[in-house]
């Protein structure tokens, strides 16, 4: 997309969130339903699939290699699985777009098969760290060429012989251990991998749901390969991470009162809340379930005087993904709010501790960042122009932003804000937030 194209954000300034909402369905489980389904036996029958770009770039890739897959059609996808060893050679490269997840994911899947791939992303993905799958899934036995510098595009050979590995990661990555268990699909032997912290355990969770034996015990997760999957029927809830916008800006907007409906609270996701409560957030769990072996729950929020404080570095990977918002209502806190430990941040969409703490100063706040977190003063939060540099989940916590702001903020390259929340403007709208775009 050239720069020309690239929507702009105006927000309003001030404003309260009320009323009720269901935001898309989560995108990591999304993901997930269409690579397990295209590998199980019979067909899995998904409803509330987030119809974003990144999980469309999952399901092109299947229905590229193969696997017959009816539509998204209102968050129903209905995937005929072609089971372990069914998926053919697509004709050309796989293009994911923006997606880290599924390029990722789908390197340890594709390093199983009997033929080679190619798959490719957009300049922010093709930037990004891509040795933290290559290097283990190498150890297994798969033959994959990344560039020089350890990024996409990668090109994976198909035939390999993977063995089971026992892998230590290095870092709390749910990619990186999704990808080990995928390629372990495929390989003689038991494949474990342990996490220094835990991390959204979506991929165990579906396996298990599908019928795969997967053990856990402790920080270590494995499984034997050369089982088989069995299709199911998958209810995707509402994405936390894209809940996590609304709970920051209601509880930061006075008068809001907010309900969030049917939001996925798998304990791997829920550092937002823990991290917000701790902050002085009136959070209320209502009505909790279960849903297909994910806890759901409607959620209200209510604005309420937030604290700055020094966010515990275990809940770092149970929250990584809503540190751009959460350093928002760091802004909007009384007090100092300190965060350490979260350098992963730096290698995301974006380099989000970075970006967010350029464009927090540039809207007056006190924002210090820092090699692997940030540190940041509450204050009175100024009207400005901001870049998310096309990374969704900091054109959305500065969209949020403006609810405390003087004036407009204006917010560059949001046109991916599409990639985990199509109608975010609109959601917003109805909320009381207006966001005028601009091309
Ligand atoms: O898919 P992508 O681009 O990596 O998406 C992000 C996001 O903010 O939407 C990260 F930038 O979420 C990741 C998350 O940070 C999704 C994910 C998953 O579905 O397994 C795991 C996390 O990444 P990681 O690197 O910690 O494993």
């Amino acid at each position: 997309m050239s720069k020309n194209d690239e929507l702009r954000f105006i927000v309003n300034p001030g404003g309260a969130l009320t009323g009720r909402l269901r935001v898309p369905g989560d995108k990591s489980i999304s993901h997930r339903s269409i690579m397990l389904g295209s590998l199980a036996e019979g067909e899995t029958g998904v409803s509330g699939f987030l119809e974003g770009e990144d999980s469309l770039a999952t399901l092109s890739a299947f229905r590229a290699m193969g696997v017959q897959i009816e539509g998204p059609d209102a968050g129903r996808v209905r995937i005929q699985g072609v089971g372990l060893h069914g998926l053919k050679a697509p004709a050309d490269a796989l293009y994911l777009g923006n997606s880290g997840t599924s390029m990722r994911l789908m390197s340890g899947l594709l390093a199983g098969q009997a033929f080679d791939i190619t798959l490719t992303g957009d300049a922010s993905l093709s930037g990004r760290p891509m040795k933290r799958v290559v290097g283990p899934l190498t150890t297994m036995g798969a033959r994959i060429d990344a560039t020089a510098t350890g990024t996409a595009p990668l090109q994976i050979y198909g035939s390999a012989n993977l063995s089971g590995i026992d892998y230590m990661m290095p870092v709390a990555s749910a990619q990186v251990k999704s990808s080990l268990l995928l390629a372990g699909l495929y390989a003689s032997g038991r494949t474990c991998v342990s996490e220094p912290a835990p991390t959204r355990d979506h991929t165990e969770r579906m396996l298990t749901g599908m019928g795969y034996a997967v053990q856990r015990k402790g920080n270590r997760v494995c499984l034997e390969g050369g089982g088989v999957l069995r299709g199911i029927a998958i209810d995707i809830p509402a994405d936390i991470s894209s809940a996590a916008f609304f709970l920051v800006g209601a509880s930061i907007a006075p008068g809001s009162e907010l309900m969030l409906e049917h939001v996925g609270m798998n304990p791997t996701r829920t550092g937002i809340i823990d991290i917000l409560r701790r902050m002085g957030a009136d959070i209320t769990v209502m009505n909790e379930q279960d849903v297909g072996g994910e806890p759901v729950a409607d959620l209200r929020v209510k604005s309420a005087q937030l604290n700055g404080i020094e966010i515990p570095p275990e809940l770092v990977p149970l929250a990584i993904d809503e540190f751009p918002v959460i350093f928002v209502a760091a802004a909007c806190a009384q007090g100092r709010t300190v965060l350490t430990g979260a350098e992963e941040l730096r290698v995301k969409e974006s380099d989000r501790i970075q970006v967010m703490a350029d464009g927090l100063q540039s809207l007056g706040v006190n924002a210090q960042a820092t090699a692997d977190g940030m540190i940041i003063e509450g204050g009175p939060v100024g009207a400005g122009c901001v870049d998310s540099h096309g990374d969704h989940r900091i054109a959305m916590a500065f969209s949020m932003a403006a609810l405390r702001a003087s004036g407009n903020i204006e917010i560059n390259n949001c046109t991916n804000v599409n990639t985990s929340f199509p109608g975010f403007v609109e959601q917003a709208g109805r909320a009381g937030l207006g966001i005028n775009t601009r091309k």
